[in-house]
């Protein structure tokens, strides 16, 4: 089996392309990984060189020890995964302390895994927790609507869920858990690792000030879908804002609470706070 003709490489491929089309993706901004399943590691298992030196990932996940990821490749383009993904992309193996990475396939002109590994893998660690397994993609975009708006609205939780779900009657439904926010920090490391697995824990999604959001999700679909709604509302709350800062209406704290009635969907009081 070419992994490339695999359902999940090409799954990792479209979204890729997906994000690119959408405009996320300018230069090498953005990274995507995917949590392998044991059967479609069965099949590629004969396409992988386990021989590669073992390298630091830069952080301690235990949780995921002996998994293995899709990951798009450091300095990489988006635009360049669908031309030719075994330069982009690689698949990665972790050690059985969660401590470190080699990369098994993949990356054919020399790279390493995405600069933000120590958040992907951060993030899969605790989605794979609370998710008992089922959240396998974690998906970081340059949505620029998102970004606009942590220029101008407070960066708190509450502020940017309850913004963001009147903005668009579905996005309660697509993310009724909210949305995170995380300060600016300096990416690529540790400690907005940290801060933003923090958030993963109860949300699907967190932003980054003046950066992007990431999103976590079962499968391609869902992730990209989170994602997409996400900046979509953003796009609007940027055009709202612009034609008019106080709106003439909206959808009030009641209508969210006869809506999660009505889908099924619990909305924590905390983000239904009155407005002054
Ligand atoms: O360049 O998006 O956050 C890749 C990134 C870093
Ligand atoms: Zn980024």
């Amino acid at each position: 089996m070419n992994i490339l003709d695999t359902k999940f490489a090409q799954g990792f491929i479209k979204l890729c392309n997906d994000g690119w089309n959408m405009g996320w993706h300018e230069r090498n901004g953005g990274n995507l990984t995917y949590r392998i399943k044991k059967e479609e590691l069965e099949e590629v298992l004969p396409c992988l060189n386990r021989t590669r030196e073992w390298r630091e990932i830069g952080t301690s996940v235990p949780g995921l020890a002996g998994e293995f990821f899709m990951v798009t490749g450091s300095g990489k383009y988006f635009r360049n995964v669908i031309l030719d993904p075994e330069d982009s992309t690689a698949i990665i193996e972790i050690d059985e302390k969660g401590e470190k990475y080699r990369i098994c396939w993949g990356l054919v002109n020399g790279g390493r895994p995405t600069s933000e590994l120590p958040s992907h893998l951060m993030n899969h660690e605790v989605k794979k927790e609370v998710s008992q397994g089922l959240h396998r993609v974690i998906y970081h975009a340059h949505t620029p609507n998102v970004i606009a708006l942590t220029f101008v609205l407070p960066l708190k939780d509450e502020v940017f869920t309850r913004e963001l779900w009147e903005m668009a009657t579905e996005c309660p439904v697509v993310f009724p858990d909210g949305i995170g926010v995380v300060g600016w920090m300096v990416p690529g490391g540790r400690d907005i690792a940290v801060e933003t697995s923090r958030l993963m824990r109860q949300y699907d999604a967190a932003i980054w000030a003046h950066h992007g959001m990431f999103c976590s999700g079962e499968d391609f679909d869902l992730t990209f879908g989170l994602m997409h709604t996400v900046e979509k509302a953003a796009e609007i709350l940027v055009k709202v804002l612009s034609m008019r800062p106080d709106k003439l209406q909206t959808i009030t704290p009641q209508n969210f609470r006869d809506l999660a009635r009505d889908f099924h969907v619990s909305l924590p009081e905390r983000f239904l706070y009155e407005k002054k």
